[in-house]
């Protein structure tokens, strides 16, 4: 697989600096070597120029106008990539890039899948969010629910249809968002489930879901999903997350299924880690989702960890 690597330095969508130092922390991790060492055919585009100035929205979508060009260039960007026939390997940044990213990736699928590893929902709008940070709401924008700066970036809308859609992980979901949920049938897999079902049966279960009518699968993967113990460098930690040791049977049962056909690995805030544990977890996520160490894992498999 043709791999191309997208910077995304973005805060913007939040409040707190130094998401956007995320795509760095991750190449002098020595992200790039490693991966190479297992495809030398992944290739890292660098950063998209950013604006880093905050202002120029309103309380319930605040740094609007920053956050729309930003995912205008992204769309475009992933666009270009799987247009060239390779995967994008999107890195935020804070999540609010998930909305360039399935902009640009699911113009190229008849129905795209989406799995959301996240301890939150990121299905707020303008009229539900509790802090007015976009980060909490690119899942409603990609369902065509939000501020059409938003909603239109790429010519159409919505992205995707609710039933396309998987929640992994979720912990902390607000009062309109929890509507939402229920309202558009939403499938969801808490940490709890996750603990008490056991990720080989929940990753199971969400690709059957999705092979119903899915062309192609988009993993966006908020770190903040792991639990905080063992991911501590994000803005918005919750506590009783998803193991690491489950967060990496995640991604090896999603390599191994070969379905998965663009990635975000995002809130990644250097500035709050802890010896660099989570800038090295990310790495160690996806050098597995690029085949490391278990890409001939099959789903069926439970005794090789
Ligand atoms: C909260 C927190 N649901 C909000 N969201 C996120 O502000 O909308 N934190 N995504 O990481
Ligand atoms: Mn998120
Ligand atoms: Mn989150
Ligand atoms: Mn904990």
């Amino acid at each position: 697989k043709s791999v191309s690597v997208i910077g995304m330095p973005m805060w913007l969508g939040q409040t707190r600096y130094g998401t956007n130092l995320g795509p760095e922390a991750l190449r002098r991790a020595g992200m790039m070597n490693r991966l190479q060492a297992l495809n030398p055919d992944i290739i890292d585009l660098g950063d998209l120029t950013l604006s880093q100035t905050t202002g120029q929205g309103t309380p319930s979508l605040k740094n609007l106008k920053q956050v729309a060009a930003a995912n205008v260039k992204l769309s475009e960007k992933v666009a270009a990539v799987i247009a060239e026939g390779r995967f994008p390997l999107v890195l935020g940044g804070d999540h609010s890039i998930a909305v360039g990213s399935i902009a640009g990736a699911a113009k190229h699928y008849s129905r795209m899948g989406v799995i959301w590893f996240d301890a939150h929902a990121d299905i707020n709008t303008p009229e539900t969010t509790p802090s007015g940070n976009i980060h909490g709401m690119p899942l409603a924008v990609s369902l065509g629910l939000g501020h059409p700066a938003l909603t239109r970036i790429g010519g159409y809308q919505p992205k995707i249809q609710p039933e396309q859609v998987v929640f992994i992980g979720v912990r902390d979901i607000d009062p309109g968002e929890q509507d939402l949920i229920r309202e558009k049938q939403i499938k969801v897999f808490t940490a709890e489930d996750v603990a008490r079902r056991g990720i080989e049966q929940v990753i199971e279960e969400t690709l059957a879901y999705l092979s119903r009518q899915c062309d192609g699968i988009h993993l966006s993967f908020d770190m903040d999903g792991i639990d905080p113990c063992q991911a501590p460098g994000v803005g918005t930690p919750v506590d009783n997350g998803v193991s690491l040791e489950d967060s990496r049977k995640a991604i090896r049962l999603l390599a191994a299924s070969n379905r998965i056909t663009s990635c975000d690995i995002v809130e990644v805030n250097p500035l709050f880690d802890k010896e660099q544990t989570t800038v090295l977890v990310a790495v160690e996520l996806i050098a597995l989702l690029f085949g490391e160490a278990g890409a001939d894992i099959s789903p069926g498999d439970k005794t090789v960890w």
